[in-house]
């Protein structure tokens, strides 16, 4: 029998998973967070009760986070994750040797602790020189930040708790004003099955303040329906036009340059939301 799990997607539907130990159950300042152990999926992430991390299907997540945007752009030198503090992103960021600089603000330090402890494989590039960890309201840091980051990558939870305000457009225009003058980002904007109007919203709000917008998909078997997408706004480089000389050859387990392209290819009901 064993204990299970299950994430209420919606009121009605729910992913259920079979857990072999509970390595941490508690209250932070933020948000509920659990850290188990699953049989099928390996350790996983859990912030108020929504599967946030698995270390078996991580690896589509955070490689179509970071790589989409980071090969869109020519040069990206100076990247920014808001959110992300299991560190996948960070550690797909990395492998682009153009990058001089990654700096990762999340507000709860407590995901940070225990993703190291708990996914290593995960969190391990945190440590690196090349990345900077704060501990901080990235709605803040995004406001107080000017023309600095080549690429800025949202790696949010759901809009509810801390991080609603990140699905608003006052802070897609933040993002603009802190990007340079040919910055692109990218956020995650959930599923087409159970939050359709959440990527119309974002899809609008972010093509009202910047030229070029556009929405592709994975498969992520934990989150919820499993088709997962993300929109990029970019104010001069489109991701569906790189010179095939830019796709540099980088370790990834879900990414490749035809699936860069292929990824933006969307079922008819997807596209018709945006
Ligand atoms: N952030 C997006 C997770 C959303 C999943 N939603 C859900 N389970 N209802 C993932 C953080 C990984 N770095």
């Amino acid at each position: 029998m064993g204990i299970w799990f299950t994430e209420k997607q919606t009121e009605n539907f729910g992913i259920t998973m079979k857990i072999n130990k509970t390595y941490v159950s508690e209250q932070t300042e933020f948000q509920k967070l659990d850290m188990v152990e699953t049989e099928e999926f390996g350790n996983m992430l859990i912030l108020d009760g929504m599967v946030m991390t698995t270390q078996k299907d991580e690896f589509v997540y955070h490689e179509m986070v970071a790589h989409v945007p980071l090969f869109t752009h020519p040069n990206p030198k100076n990247v920014l994750v808001v959110g992300g503090g299991d560190g996948g992103v960070i550690r797909e960021v990395l492998k682009h040797p153009s990058v001089e600089k990654a700096t990762l603000v999340e507000i709860d330090g407590k995901v940070i602790e225990y993703s190291k402890q708990y996914l290593p494989e995960i969190a391990g590039e945190l440590e690196n020189e090349r990345v900077e960890v704060k501990v901080d309201d990235g709605f803040m840091h995004i406001a107080t930040s000017e023309n600095v980051y080549d690429v800025i990558m949202v790696d949010s939870t759901e809009p509810v708790g801390p991080a609603a305000k990140l699905f608003e457009k006052g802070f897609y225009e933040g993002i603009s004003k802190a990007l340079k003058e040919d910055g692109i980002f990218v956020a995650q904007t959930d599923n087409p099955w159970f939050t359709p109007e959440l990527i119309t919203n974002v899809f609008r709000d972010v093509s009202e303040i910047f030229p070029i917008t556009r929405l592709y998909t994975a498969n992520i078997p934990t989150y919820p329906s499993g088709l997962w997408t993300f929109t990029i706004g970019s104010k001069k480089h489109d991701p569906l036009e790189i010179p095939a000389e830019r796709f540099h050859d980088i370790e990834t387990k879900y990414w490749t340059p035809e699936l860069h392209t292929a990824a933006f290819a969307l079922p008819k009901f997807v596209g018709d939301l945006i």
